[in-house]
């Protein structure tokens, strides 16, 4: 069995992302499955060229997304993708979309197959502050959620997918005043949130 998850560069500035970041600490092994890491550009093109080759290439049971949502002060597991791109920040090649579908002609919102509330109780029970999101933004973020749940649905495979939102790490934070989270309790949440995810739960 495996368990696909990712992280994502830097972006906006940052020499760093925590999501990535957290990723590559991750072991190899959790609750009995193989751990695939994958690094995803911060680019719209990028995301979706690579996740769906990886998802067929790969196959895995539970596909956990992760990335940077500065400014949050806790973990933030979505509810929701949208089929929208839209930002006034470039992404990493410098492309600013306008109201674009991530897929023209596809439904226009995806929920995370994921037991979104059995990983916010079982982060908080561990004391990581956490909380459902009900919007993953209309950046790349959300276009790598969409792109995933699609090709699942499209592919009818019965891997469960969703995307965890963290804050920044203290070392980002030195230099502005924005919320942050040390790098292990992210660690530990990804951690909780595979093994949550694994166990299934309501409606999984
Ligand atoms: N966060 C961005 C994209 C990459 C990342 O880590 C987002 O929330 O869309």
């Amino acid at each position: 069995m495996k368990v696909l998850i990712t992280g994502f560069e830097p972006f906006g500035g940052e020499a760093i992302n925590p999501s990535w970041e957290a990723v590559k600490a991750l072991p190899r092994e959790l609750g009995g499955a193989e751990i695939i890491k994958q690094r995803l550009p911060v680019t719209f093109r990028g995301v979706r060229e690579v996740l769906p080759r990886l998802i067929t290439e790969t196959r895995p049971r539970v596909i956990l997304l992760t990335g940077q949502a500065g400014g949050r002060p806790n973990i933030t597991v979505e509810r929701v993708a949208i089929n929208v791109m839209d930002s006034k920040m470039p992404d990493n090649e410098g492309y600013t979309p306008e109201d674009e579908p991530v897929f023209e002609g596809a439904p226009a919102a995806y929920f995370s197959t994921l037991p979104i509330k059995n990983i916010v109780q079982a982060l908080r029970g561990e004391g990581i502050p956490a909380a459902v999101s009900n919007t993953a933004g209309t950046y790349v973020c959300n276009t790598a959620m969409y792109t995933v749940l699609h090709t699942v649905a499209v592919a009818g495979m019965e891997t469960r997918a969703g995307f965890v939102h963290v804050p920044f790490v203290h070392e980002q934070a030195l230099d502005k005043p924005r919320p942050s989270m040390g790098l292990d309790t992210i660690v530990r949440a990804f951690k909780i949130a595979v093994e949550t995810s694994l166990k299934g739960g309501e409606g999984f």
